[in-house]
């Protein structure tokens, strides 16, 4: 991958070693990124494609394990429906262009979130791109589409409630089993969670995965974030210590 100099100068100063395992980002700023130049909001949105596109070949470039993007919360219904028409055809568009990618780079591409309300061509166009990647062993990327983390974690609580009385588990109820019922299942939690476009707030994503991820907030609009906020958000995870509420070793 041809970097920047001054990318290539961060680059540098990380520890290649401890690059996190598991990103997650909260994509926001999409519409002010438009409004503030006189667009529609869908060129934003389409401009925030093209930063997806980007990120996840990035990220893999990286060697992260796993990365995890926000793109339509349960919340986002309430939208106009034309908005909601030209997200939903977003899904579509960037497997028709990245699948081939994706497929060469050994990506296994994942959904989060509750399918049965997304139209049956959205449904159609995601089940093929998993599966294309679901014997991948590469990076997971995994898009959280209408996803909300408390649904997650009613559903969760649903079928493991219904397997406990078909008697497919056993008491006790721990960390682990709770954690398999979950859309994450089988990933490490977040070591980092980014936010674009400058709202300092979690916003139903991944509650229960981001207990102990450090988190990072930029005022930056998703269509303008780029590898060097990427790489400094990184670099800002390495020096912080973490400590999973122990104290300090010193
Ligand atoms: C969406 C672009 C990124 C900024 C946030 C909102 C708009 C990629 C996808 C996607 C989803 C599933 C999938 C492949 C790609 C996407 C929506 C919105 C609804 F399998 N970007 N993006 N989906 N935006």
């Amino acid at each position: 991958m041809q970097l920047k100099p001054q990318e290539e100068e961060i680059l540098q100063q990380l520890d290649r070693r401890r690059i996190p395992a598991h990103l997650a980002i909260i994509m926001d700023g999409n519409g002010r990124w438009a409004r503030e130049r006189g667009l529609p909001r869908s060129v934003g949105h389409r401009q925030g494609v093209e930063t997806v596109r980007q990120t996840v070949r990035f990220c893999d470039y990286l060697g992260l394990k796993a990365l995890t993007l926000f793109a339509f919360s349960t919340e986002n219904w309430s939208r106009p429906a034309a908005e909601i028409d030209f997200l939903m055809g977003l899904p579509e568009q960037y497997l028709q262009t990245e699948l081939p990618e994706l497929v060469k780079n050994n990506v296994r591409v994942n959904l989060l979130g509750d399918p049965e309300r997304l139209p049956a061509q959205v449904q159609k166009a995601i089940d093929e791109g998993l599966s294309a990647t679901k014997k991948n062993s590469g990076m997971a990327l995994n898009f959280a589409l209408n996803y909300g983390a408390r649904a997650e974690i009613i559903r969760a609580v649903q079928a493991l409630a219904g397997d406990l009385q078909r008697g497919k588990i056993e008491l006790p109820i721990d960390e682990k089993l709770f954690d398999s019922y979950l859309d994450t299942a089988g990933l490490p939690d977040p070591d980092l969670l980014i936010r674009t476009g400058g709202e300092y707030r979690i916003s139903n994503f991944l509650l229960w995965q981001v207990a102990y991820s450090e988190l990072w907030f930029t005022p930056v609009y998703w269509p303008d974030f780029n590898r060097q906020h990427l790489l400094r958000a990184i670099a800002d995870f390495q020096q912080r210590e973490r400590r999973y509420g122990r104290i300090s070793p010193k």
